[in-house]
């Protein structure tokens, strides 16, 4: 498995919440102008093709210093030539993603609860992401909030590094990390000023 250590600020850039292709790019562009390391693709209306060439087009705009995460598709990671995959309950098993991405991809799991965690803890998941930690409106059917309660109960369970995610902002991102979050994963929250907001989030935390 590779040395592994995530940064502060996990970057999500979510097509179906930007109008159009061009704004697309743009907003990506903006995420890593502000100074984003780790970004994950996330596009669930696409077909797989239209996912995989935004992917290619993201790969080719971004400097290679960047993380780039695919969410839900193993096999779109390996087309693009992405550095990992983030999966969900409902996708490949973590053990069925790295049997294709192999040792070196990076490889995160999704989960909701402390079963959960504890589950994903015993796999070869690189990371867990825990959450929605507060309220959000970027995911369908989002499982019920975990709060602050559930990023220390996760913390608890893994040693691996943990992902918060779910309704986190400039004002909250701090009171996440206390809880032993060793990054936070965004979505809504970088969608205005992006460049400025990124920026705001990793002078937040350090
Ligand atoms: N998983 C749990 S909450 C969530 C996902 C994908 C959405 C997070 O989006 P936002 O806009 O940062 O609340
Ligand atoms: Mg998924």
């Amino acid at each position: 498995m590779p040395i592994f250590s995530l940064p502060r600020l996990y970057a999500i850039a979510d097509s179906s919440l930007l109008r159009d292709e061009a704004s697309f790019f743009h907003f990506v562009e903006e995420l890593v102008g502000g100074g984003t390391t780790l970004l994950q693709y996330r596009n669930k209306s696409g077909s797989p093709r239209q996912v995989l060439d935004r992917a290619r087009e993201i790969k080719r705009r971004v400097d290679r210093s960047v993380r780039l995460v695919m969410n839900d598709r193993a096999d779109l990671c390996l087309a693009a030539g992405f550095d990992g995959v983030h999966v969900g309950q409902e996708d490949l098993s973590a053990d069925g993603v790295r049997r294709v991405i192999g040792v070196e991809r990076w490889l995160g799991v999704s989960t909701h609860n402390a079963e959960q965690v504890k589950i994903a803890d015993a796999t070869s998941a690189d990371y867990i992401a825990i959450g929605p930690v507060f309220a959000t409106s970027s995911k369908v059917n989002p499982d019920p909030v975990v709060g602050l309660e559930g990023v220390r109960a996760a913390r608890a369970l893994t040693q691996k590094p943990l992902v918060a995610i779910g309704g986190i902002t400039r004002e909250n991102c701090r009171s996440v990390i206390e809880a032993g979050a060793d990054s936070v994963a965004v979505i809504s929250g970088l969608l205005r000023e992006p460049n400025k907001t990124v920026r705001d989030f990793l002078a937040i935390l350090g």
